[in-house]
């Protein structure tokens, strides 16, 4: 979100429910968006539920005359659901610029991935939906972002979703009430000498000569003066005011609340070219290192 342009003072305005947040208070967590000028669609707590609705958009846009690519974000646990499969499996079938990222960080909630699914990795569900899979060490920014790009240039060539799983280690809890005793010690261990900041930081630093130490020390600086503003501004922003809340203010739409124009052009609906009839062309999952 904050490469979207978000700020953060929203986004802890936003967690701590406060009137002035993107919602006004009236949902906390990272349940905004904003669809008009950031092209972010509000994520919600549904698991898989998103990959539908990011397939329901890049339908929308081709509608209208446009190829997008639609990028969203599900867990490990989540892609277990069924409205995973239904959505990919729509997204596939249609070539839909669908763009998702499997978060494979080893645990759903407290259930350790062996027991979450049998396949060795959540890439190979790819060639089941006969799209592309692809593996990227998920504690690697370079990888991740090859990966991605990859994907979005797909999706606007018209070329239908791409599955990215990216491998990494869920380093906290599931959530901040989750203290995650049930994870081996060692693990922890395991993964903290792949921490993806230190390590891009090296990169940067170290082996390209893209950035000085000095450099990095101010920008951290620069970013840590920048967040204590946002905190002190989210922590003196007013509570949201009761008297709004008895009406339901800002919780249901109303006729005049906002208006969903096309956003790209006039629709037309035409069904996708089909291929020439014959066996299927089917790429095999590729898989990087
Ligand atoms: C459809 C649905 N079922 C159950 C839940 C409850 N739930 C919230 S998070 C979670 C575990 C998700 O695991 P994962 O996607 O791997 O996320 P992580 O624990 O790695 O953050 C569950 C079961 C939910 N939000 N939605
Ligand atoms: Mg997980």
């Amino acid at each position: 979100m904050l490469v979207r342009g978000f700020s953060a003072r929203d986004i802890m305005r936003q967690y701590m429910a406060k009137g002035d947040s993107p919602t006004w208070g009236r949902d906390a967590s990272s349940h905004f968006g904003d669809w008009q000028r950031r092209n972010v669609c509000a994520p919600i707590s549904m698991l898989g539920e998103l990959i539908g609705v990011m397939a329901g958009i890049c339908l929308g846009a081709r509608l209208q005359g446009k190829n997008v690519a639609g990028l969203t974000y599900v867990g490990d646990g989540g892609q277990s659901t069924g409205v995973t499969y239904e959505s990919l499996n729509l997204a596939a079938v249609q070539k839909l610029g669908l763009v998702l990222v499997v978060e494979n960080n080893l645990w759903g909630y407290s259930t350790p991935s062996d027991m979450q699914f049998c396949v060795k990795d959540l890439a190979e569900r790819a060639i089941a939906y006969g799209i592309p899979g692809v593996i990227v060490d998920g504690t690697d920014p370079c990888q991740v972002y090859d990966a991605t790009y990859e994907a979005c240039e797909r999706a606007h060539r018209g070329e239908g979703p791409t599955l990215i799983e990216a491998k990494m280690m869920r380093m906290k809890g599931h959530a901040i009430h989750d203290a995650a005793q049930y994870v081996p010690a060692k693990l922890f261990d395991y993964w903290r000498n792949r921490d993806p900041i230190a390590r891009f930081e090296n990169y940067l630093i170290n082996v390209k000569h893209w950035l000085t130490v000095e450099d990095n020390h101010k920008l951290i600086e620069d970013v840590e003066r920048e967040l204590e503003a946002d905190r002190e501004a989210a922590v003196a922003s007013p509570m949201p005011d009761p008297e709004t809340d008895k009406t339901h203010q800002g919780v249901y739409c109303d006729p005049s609340c906002h208006e969903i124009k096309p956003k790209y052009g006039p629709v037309v609906a035409k069904p996708r070219e089909h291929g020439p009839a014959g066996p299927k062309a089917v790429e095999a999952a590729g898989h990087l290192k």
